[in-house]
Formats: C-alpha cells, sequence, structure tokens
C-alpha cells in the first residue's frame, strides 16, 4: 500500500490526499515534519513534505507524484486525453506553481507562523502573482472545471495552491485574488464542497486549529 507522508497543516499535503481519496487508491497517512537531516534527505531530497513511499522508492514533489498516481490510475482519468490539452493542463499547473503558489509560499512565515515581515520580498511578490493570475485567467476556463468540462489534475493542483495563496494575499496586501479570475470564486466554492475535498480540509482546519 502507498505510503503518504506529511503533516495535516500543509496545503500540498492535503492536495495529494484529497486526490488519492478521489482515484480510490488505498493509502497510509504517516505524520513527519519536514526536515534537513541526512535521513530525510534520503526520502525527500528537498526536505520538504508531501512525499510518498511505494515498493520501486520515494517520490517527492506533489506533480510528479500527482502524474505517477494518474499513470497508475486507468479509471477515470484526470488529464485530457488529447495530448495538446493534456499540455495545456501542464501550462496551468506550472503558473499556479510557480508564479502563483512557490512566490507567495516566501510569505508564509510570517502569515501562518507569526514570523517577521519582509517589505523587499512582498514588493518581489506581487507584480509576479498579478502577472500568474492574468496568466490563469486566460488560460483557465473553470467553467465549471479549471479545463473545462472534466475534472482533472488542475483542479487538485489550483485548489490547494489558492487555498493557502488566498489567504496570503489578504493578508498582506489586503488583495482579494480571486476577483482576479473570472469564476474562481465559484469553482473555488464548488471544489470545496466535494466530499473527500471537505473531508480533507475539515481535517485540516483541526490541525491548524490545534497547531
Ligand atoms: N514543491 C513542493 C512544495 C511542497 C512544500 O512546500 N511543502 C512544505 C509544506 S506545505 C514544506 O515541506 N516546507 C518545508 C521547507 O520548505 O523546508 C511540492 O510540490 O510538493
Amino acid at each position: 500500500m502507498i505510503k503518504l507522508y506529511g503533516f495535516k497543516i500543509s496545503n500540498y499535503q492535503a492536495m495529494i490526499k484529497a486526490f488519492l481519496l478521489e482515484k480510490g487508491v488505498a493509502f497510509e497517512e504517516l505524520e513527519i515534519r519536514p526536515s534537513k537531516e541526512e535521513s530525510f534527505l534520503a526520502m525527500s531530497p528537498m526536505g520538504k513534505v508531501p512525499f510518498i513511499e511505494l515498493k520501486e522508492g520515494f517520490l517527492s514533489e506533489s506533480t510528479a507524484i500527482l502524474g505517477f498516481l494518474e499513470n497508475c490510475t486507468a479509471d477515470e482519468p484526470m488529464v485530457p486525453a488529447d495530448p495538446f490539452r493534456a499540455a495545456q493542463m501542464a501550462q496551468v499547473v506550472n503558473v499556479l506553481e510557480l508564479y502563483i503558489g512557490t512566490e507567495a509560499a516566501r510569505l508564509n512565515g510570517y502569515v501562518f507562523f507569526g514570523g517577521e515581515f519582509n517589505q523587499s520580498a512582498a514588493d518581489d511578490i506581487e507584480p509576479m502573482m498579478v502577472k500568474g493570475l492574468a496568466a490563469l485567467n486566460r488560460l483557465g476556463s473553470f467553467s465549471p472545471f479549471v479545463m473545462g468540462d472534466d475534472i482533472t489534475i488542475a483542479d487538485f493542483f489550483a485548489y490547494y495552491i489558492l487555498v493557502n495563496t488566498r489567504l496570503i494575499a489578504k493578508k498582506v496586501w489586503r488583495w482579494d485574488i480571486l476577483a482576479d479570475v473570472d469564476g474562481l470564486a465559484e469553482w473555488m466554492t464548488m471544489m470545496s464542497q466535494r466530499p473527500f475535498i471537505k473531508l480533507v480540509d475539515d481535517e485540516r482546519a483541526v490541525a491548524i486549529s490545534k497547531m
């Protein structure tokens, strides 16, 4: 059985867990904190969670994990069958990861863990996020799903990136990023009501409240 390592407050952990549940893949969840210890890096070389363990070995980086899980589950595909559409989906995921999620996450310490505010980082991040969200607005359909009629990996990726990014933008710039992308607010509500996403979000909320 697949082992999923991480901790429940992580948005990336929640993303992989919701995807496993939606795909009906059996897994065991093991609590572990990110670390730079050699023994941890042997499992997840960037010292991050989530990562999974299979009989073949360990796998980290959420896009790689999602791709692997997708390739292992033939039923209910979550990547478009058409190669060009599949590449467009990957393009959306890259925009979300590189120009929105990873940028905003530079302020995680301040927003979620009571760390110091870094004004110069915030000044760098904001224009990149503006561009990223404008790209998302051009590329995404959000009617009803990110890529159109069918749910794909991009929906899971976008939801769990935007859950955190939204809070960061609100606290740092009083910016409602949902207003920057047509249909994003309605899509976010619709995704949050999917039973497995709700289950994972509720667990995450409990973990955050205990922090
Ligand atoms: N690129 C990674 C990002 C995962 C990530 O940022 N995980 C956070 C927890 S939500 C983490 O482990 N942070 C610890 C660190 O960066 O040292 C992925 O796609 O899985």
